[in-house]
Protein backbone atom coordinates (compact mmCIF):
# COMPACT_ATOMS: atom_id res chain seq x y z
CA UNK A 1 0.00 0.00 0.00
CA UNK A 2 2.66 2.48 1.79
CA UNK A 3 2.61 6.03 -0.56
CA UNK A 4 -1.29 5.19 -1.77
CA UNK A 5 -2.13 5.91 0.93
CA UNK A 6 -2.33 9.67 -0.01
CA UNK A 7 -4.70 9.19 -2.69
CA UNK A 8 -7.46 8.85 0.51
CA UNK A 9 -6.88 11.64 1.53
CA UNK A 10 -7.32 12.91 -2.58
CA UNK A 11 -11.10 12.10 -2.30
CA UNK A 12 -11.30 14.64 0.45
CA UNK A 13 -10.70 17.58 -2.07
CA UNK A 14 -12.33 15.51 -5.17
CA UNK A 15 -15.65 14.72 -3.15
CA UNK A 16 -15.84 18.14 -1.47
CA UNK A 17 -15.57 19.94 -4.83
CA UNK A 18 -17.45 17.48 -6.48
CA UNK A 19 -20.45 18.01 -4.26
CA UNK A 20 -20.89 21.84 -4.72
CA UNK A 21 -20.90 20.95 -8.78
CA UNK A 22 -23.16 18.62 -8.30
CA UNK A 23 -25.62 20.74 -5.80
CA UNK A 24 -24.97 23.58 -7.81
CA UNK A 25 -26.01 22.09 -11.13
CA UNK A 26 -29.20 20.75 -10.08
CA UNK A 27 -32.29 22.43 -7.95
CA UNK A 28 -30.10 21.87 -4.33
CA UNK A 29 -28.56 25.63 -4.74
CA UNK A 30 -29.82 29.01 -2.80
CA UNK A 31 -33.31 29.55 -2.94
CA UNK A 32 -34.99 31.17 -5.38
CA UNK A 33 -33.97 35.16 -5.49
CA UNK A 34 -37.36 37.10 -5.44
CA UNK A 35 -35.93 40.23 -4.37
CA UNK A 36 -34.28 43.46 -6.05
CA UNK A 37 -30.80 43.61 -4.06
CA UNK A 38 -30.88 39.74 -3.73
CA UNK A 39 -28.13 39.33 -6.63
CA UNK A 40 -25.58 41.07 -5.10
CA UNK A 41 -25.66 39.04 -1.65
CA UNK A 42 -25.58 35.73 -4.38
CA UNK A 43 -22.45 37.37 -6.17
CA UNK A 44 -20.46 38.22 -3.13
CA UNK A 45 -21.36 34.61 -1.91
CA UNK A 46 -20.43 33.01 -5.30
CA UNK A 47 -17.11 35.15 -5.28
CA UNK A 48 -16.49 34.46 -2.05
CA UNK A 49 -17.19 30.91 -2.49
CA UNK A 50 -14.85 30.50 -5.90
CA UNK A 51 -12.01 32.13 -3.75
CA UNK A 52 -12.29 29.88 -0.92
CA UNK A 53 -13.15 26.89 -3.28
CA UNK A 54 -9.90 27.83 -5.41
CA UNK A 55 -7.37 28.03 -1.72
CA UNK A 56 -8.75 24.54 -1.10
CA UNK A 57 -7.95 22.82 -4.25
CA UNK A 58 -4.57 24.38 -3.77
CA UNK A 59 -3.43 23.18 -0.24
CA UNK A 60 -5.36 19.90 -0.58
CA UNK A 61 -3.46 19.41 -3.96
CA UNK A 62 -0.02 20.20 -2.23
CA UNK A 63 -0.96 18.10 0.73
CA UNK A 64 -1.36 15.12 -1.12
CA UNK A 65 1.53 15.73 -3.29
CA UNK A 66 3.75 15.96 -0.24
CA UNK A 67 2.07 12.65 1.09
CA UNK A 68 3.06 11.12 -2.25
CA UNK A 69 6.63 12.55 -2.79
CA UNK A 70 7.91 12.41 1.02
CA UNK A 71 5.74 8.77 2.26
CA UNK A 72 8.34 6.76 4.71
CA UNK A 73 8.85 3.65 2.47
CA UNK A 74 10.31 5.58 -0.29
CA UNK A 75 12.09 7.88 1.92
CA UNK A 76 14.38 6.01 3.76
CA UNK A 77 16.45 9.03 4.66
CA UNK A 78 15.72 10.75 8.13
CA UNK A 79 13.50 14.26 8.47
CA UNK A 80 15.18 17.27 8.36
CA UNK A 81 13.72 20.30 10.24
CA UNK A 82 14.04 23.76 9.67
CA UNK A 83 13.01 26.74 11.97
CA UNK A 84 10.82 28.37 9.48
CA UNK A 85 11.33 31.11 6.34
CA UNK A 86 10.96 34.37 7.29
CA UNK A 87 10.10 35.69 3.44
CA UNK A 88 7.59 32.80 3.26
CA UNK A 89 5.89 34.00 6.52
CA UNK A 90 5.64 37.67 5.69
CA UNK A 91 4.22 36.56 2.16
CA UNK A 92 0.98 34.08 4.10
CA UNK A 93 0.56 37.05 6.26
CA UNK A 94 -0.12 39.81 3.36
CA UNK A 95 -1.60 37.88 1.13
CA UNK A 96 -4.67 36.86 3.08
CA UNK A 97 -4.68 40.21 4.43
CA UNK A 98 -4.66 41.52 1.10
CA UNK A 99 -7.44 39.28 0.40
CA UNK A 100 -9.76 40.44 3.19
CA UNK A 101 -8.93 44.15 2.37
CA UNK A 102 -10.04 43.67 -0.94
CA UNK A 103 -13.37 41.92 -0.24
CA UNK A 104 -14.12 44.14 2.97
CA UNK A 105 -14.00 47.34 -0.16
CA UNK A 106 -15.62 44.94 -2.76
CA UNK A 107 -18.72 44.44 -0.56
CA UNK A 108 -19.31 48.10 0.60
CA UNK A 109 -22.53 48.84 -1.88
CA UNK A 110 -24.15 45.46 -0.75
CA UNK A 111 -23.67 46.53 2.49
CA UNK A 112 -24.77 50.12 2.10
CA UNK A 113 -27.63 49.02 0.07
CA UNK A 114 -29.23 46.42 2.54
CA UNK A 115 -28.43 48.04 5.85
CA UNK A 116 -27.51 51.81 5.47
CA UNK A 117 -29.72 53.48 2.08
CA UNK A 118 -33.09 52.94 3.78
CA UNK A 119 -35.87 53.41 1.25
CA UNK A 120 -37.88 57.03 2.09
CA UNK A 121 -41.05 55.00 2.86
CA UNK A 122 -43.12 54.47 6.41
CA UNK A 123 -42.80 51.08 8.02
CA UNK A 124 -44.98 49.00 6.62
CA UNK A 125 -45.47 46.23 9.39
CA UNK A 126 -43.48 45.74 13.11
CA UNK A 127 -42.71 42.40 13.09
CA UNK A 128 -42.54 41.60 16.81
CA UNK A 129 -39.96 38.14 17.26
CA UNK A 130 -40.96 35.77 20.94
CA UNK A 131 -40.54 32.33 22.02
CA UNK A 132 -41.95 30.90 19.47
CA UNK A 133 -44.15 32.95 17.38
CA UNK A 134 -43.90 35.75 15.03
CA UNK A 135 -46.53 38.73 15.59
CA UNK A 136 -46.94 41.39 13.27
CA UNK A 137 -48.59 44.48 13.17
CA UNK A 138 -49.62 46.85 10.49
CA UNK A 139 -50.38 50.74 10.64
CA UNK A 140 -54.18 50.43 9.60
CA UNK A 141 -55.68 52.72 7.82
CA UNK A 142 -54.85 56.25 10.04
CA UNK A 143 -50.97 55.10 8.98
CA UNK A 144 -49.93 55.10 12.42
CA UNK A 145 -49.16 52.39 14.70
CA UNK A 146 -50.24 52.33 18.04
CA UNK A 147 -53.79 53.16 17.30
CA UNK A 148 -57.23 51.07 18.23
CA UNK A 149 -57.24 50.89 14.38
CA UNK A 150 -53.84 48.40 14.27
CA UNK A 151 -54.12 45.36 12.37
CA UNK A 152 -52.44 42.52 13.86
CA UNK A 153 -51.57 39.01 12.57
CA UNK A 154 -49.42 35.83 13.74
CA UNK A 155 -46.99 33.74 11.75
CA UNK A 156 -48.99 34.54 8.42
CA UNK A 157 -48.11 37.95 6.97
CA UNK A 158 -48.81 39.70 3.92
CA UNK A 159 -46.92 42.46 1.63
CA UNK A 160 -47.51 44.31 -1.87
CA UNK A 161 -45.40 43.21 -4.64
CA UNK A 162 -42.59 45.88 -6.38
CA UNK A 163 -43.22 48.39 -3.35
CA UNK A 164 -40.69 48.67 -0.76
CA UNK A 165 -41.27 47.81 2.67
CA UNK A 166 -39.64 48.75 5.88
CA UNK A 167 -40.07 46.46 8.74
CA UNK A 168 -39.67 47.84 12.61
CA UNK A 169 -37.98 44.55 13.79
CA UNK A 170 -38.67 43.81 17.60
CA UNK A 171 -38.32 41.31 19.98
CA UNK A 172 -40.11 40.29 23.32
CA UNK A 173 -37.66 38.05 24.92
CA UNK A 174 -34.84 36.91 24.18
CA UNK A 175 -32.44 37.09 20.29
CA UNK A 176 -34.18 35.83 17.39
CA UNK A 177 -33.47 36.26 13.64
CA UNK A 178 -36.17 37.39 11.13
CA UNK A 179 -34.82 35.21 8.39
CA UNK A 180 -36.68 35.48 4.99
CA UNK A 181 -34.33 33.55 2.77
CA UNK A 182 -36.06 34.12 -0.79
CA UNK A 183 -35.33 37.78 -0.23
CA UNK A 184 -31.81 37.16 0.85
CA UNK A 185 -32.63 38.69 4.51
CA UNK A 186 -31.18 37.49 7.70
CA UNK A 187 -31.44 40.25 10.57
CA UNK A 188 -30.89 39.77 14.30
CA UNK A 189 -34.25 40.68 16.25
CA UNK A 190 -32.64 42.28 19.61
CA UNK A 191 -34.57 42.35 22.80
CA UNK A 192 -34.75 46.28 23.48
CA UNK A 193 -34.27 47.35 20.23
CA UNK A 194 -35.85 48.47 16.58
CA UNK A 195 -34.19 47.70 14.13
CA UNK A 196 -35.16 48.57 10.67
CA UNK A 197 -34.95 46.03 7.90
CA UNK A 198 -35.97 46.16 4.23
CA UNK A 199 -36.29 44.76 0.54
CA UNK A 200 -38.28 44.55 -2.56
CA UNK A 201 -40.25 41.35 -3.57
CA UNK A 202 -40.30 41.67 -7.72
CA UNK A 203 -42.51 38.23 -7.40
CA UNK A 204 -46.03 37.27 -6.21
CA UNK A 205 -46.27 33.80 -4.11
CA UNK A 206 -45.61 32.09 -1.23
CA UNK A 207 -42.18 31.82 1.06
CA UNK A 208 -40.79 30.80 4.22
CA UNK A 209 -39.67 33.35 7.20
CA UNK A 210 -37.94 31.40 9.45
CA UNK A 211 -35.58 32.04 13.22
CA UNK A 212 -32.14 31.76 12.23
CA UNK A 213 -31.17 32.45 15.91
CA UNK A 214 -31.18 29.50 18.28
CA UNK A 215 -33.73 31.21 20.80
CA UNK A 216 -35.18 28.42 22.95
CA UNK A 217 -36.14 24.61 23.13
CA UNK A 218 -39.05 25.61 20.52
CA UNK A 219 -36.75 27.39 18.19
CA UNK A 220 -37.57 24.38 15.30
CA UNK A 221 -41.47 25.94 15.27
CA UNK A 222 -40.48 29.49 14.83
CA UNK A 223 -41.96 29.77 11.21
CA UNK A 224 -44.12 31.59 9.62
CA UNK A 225 -45.31 32.73 6.02
CA UNK A 226 -45.07 35.56 3.85
CA UNK A 227 -47.85 35.79 1.15
CA UNK A 228 -46.17 38.37 -1.61
CA UNK A 229 -49.42 39.58 -3.91
CA UNK A 230 -50.90 42.22 -5.46
CA UNK A 231 -51.66 45.75 -3.90
CA UNK A 232 -55.62 44.92 -4.56
CA UNK A 233 -55.17 41.51 -2.71
CA UNK A 234 -52.85 43.15 -0.14
CA UNK A 235 -55.54 45.64 0.40
CA UNK A 236 -58.40 43.06 0.60
CA UNK A 237 -56.29 41.06 3.12
CA UNK A 238 -55.60 43.89 5.41
CA UNK A 239 -59.24 44.68 5.31
CA UNK A 240 -60.78 41.69 5.76
CA UNK A 241 -58.72 41.06 9.11
CA UNK A 242 -59.38 44.81 9.86
CA UNK A 243 -63.02 43.48 9.50
CA UNK A 244 -62.93 40.59 11.82
CA UNK A 245 -60.73 41.96 14.61
CA UNK A 246 -63.87 44.64 14.73
CA UNK A 247 -66.28 41.98 14.67
CA UNK A 248 -64.78 39.98 17.97
CA UNK A 249 -64.29 43.84 20.05
CU1 LIG B 1 -36.59 32.56 17.58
Amino acid sequence: MGRYWSLLFLLVPVLGVGSFVWGASGAMWLPVDISEHGWQIDHLWNFILILTGLVFIVTEGALVWFLWKYDASSNPEPVKFTHGSHNLEVVWTILPAATLLFIAIYQMNAWADVKMRRPNVPATLEVMARQFEWRFRYPGPDNKFDTPDDIYAVNEFHLPVDEDVVVNLKSMDVLHDFFLPNLRVKQDAVPGMMIPVWFRAKQTGEYDLVCAELCGWGHYKMKGRLKVESRDKYNAWLENISRQQTATK
